[in-house]
């Protein structure tokens, strides 16, 4: 799974690639959740015209979220798909205008090579699929523009994943599959640049498969391109709080405290964008962890960049 280094291949920069755009991510960024969903576990059905979800995705990006992610199909677990008609009518008008207001980098969550090429056309300049670029015409739809890139690890699909994942190791199926994605994605002719990658926490993992994942975060991000993660009140927090001694059944927006725990560990571990719902608490979050990361890096450069106020 790590890279061989035998092969003179230059590391890949923490700069993303969007559509003509380059996104620095020397320090961690913050992926703002946007869903133009009825039926997404968290925010499902709180943004049902174009206005309220734009005015969403403007308030995330005033938050300081460096990328905004406009989906139309629910990936929870159970969720049914949507027909490619229905898809494109929620996601394309809130991507169309939010990339003619912000400055932000504007995602389309999909796997929907039609919607892909839409969306670039529309002004969307990254795509997040959490099927990681294998619907058929996939490659072909994201080789033929110049959006970036997010490959998404999930076991089966979001109708069954849940009912019994399975792996031999989580870690090293996880980084094989994203490795033989991303070698795909190259071969299909998109540059390396414009790649990321994420372990998919939920999807098609019990808590063990999780848990094996963020401890092994470090290698993950050998393979080469960025780590995206997503924790974001997902049902892995209100578990792990539950095992540590909070009630149980914590419910999605009691979850914030622990997403930004996760979050601060796989910023530590190597993460450079993180998914969520609550921007404002997850940039303080990550640009800590961050800033940390980096002293770890390169010890005592934080603290010596630090103006000393206790
Ligand atoms: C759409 N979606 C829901 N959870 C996600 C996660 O963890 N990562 C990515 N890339 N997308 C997600």
């Amino acid at each position: 799974m790590t890279k061989d280094t035998s092969q003179s291949e230059p590391p890949v920069p923490p700069v993303l690639h969007c559509a003509g755009r380059l996104l620095s991510l020397e320090r961690p960024v913050v992926m703002g959740i946007l869903n133009v969903t009825p039926d997404s576990f968290s925010d499902g059905g709180r943004y049902p015209t174009v206005d309220l979800a734009l005015a969403r995705a403007e308030q995330m990006a005033a938050e300081g979220a460096a990328i905004i992610d406009i989906g139309g199909e629910s990936t929870r677990p159970g969720a049914a798909p949507v027909s490619t008609e229905e898809e494109l009518r929620r996601v394309l008008p809130v991507v169309e205008r939010a990339a003619a207001r912000l400055s932000a980098i504007v995602c389309v969550d999909t796997s929907n090579p039609e919607l892909m090429r839409r969306a670039e056309a529309s002004g969307a300049a990254m795509i997040n699929d959490v099927r990681a670029a294998r619907r058929p015409g996939a490659l072909e739809a994201l080789a033929d523009g110049r959006m970036a890139l997010c490959l998404m690890h999930m076991q089966g699909d979001p109708a069954s994943m849940q009912l019994e994942p399975h792996y031999r190791d989580a870690l090293q199926e996880v980084g094989e599959f994203l490795g033989a994605r991303v070698r795909a994605c190259r071969e299909a002719g998109i540059a390396a640049e414009r790649l990321c990658i994420d372990p998919g926490f939920g999807f098609g993992k019990l808590l063990r498969h999780n848990l094996q994942l963020l401890a092994g975060l470090a290698r993950l991000a050998q393979i080469g391109p960025p780590l995206l993660v997503g924790v974001s009140r997902k049902s892995l927090v209100a578990t792990l709080l539950a095992q540590a001694g909070a009630a149980a059944g914590r419910a999605p927006h009691e979850r914030l405290a622990g997403s930004l725990a996760l979050a601060s560990i796989a910023v530590l571990r190597g993460a450079r964008i993180v998914r969520a719902h609550d921007v404002a608490a997850t940039v303080d979050a990550v640009r800590i962890a961050g800033l940390l990361a980096a002293d770890a890096a390169a010890p005592c450069a934080a603290a010596d960049a630090c103006a000393d106020g206790g």
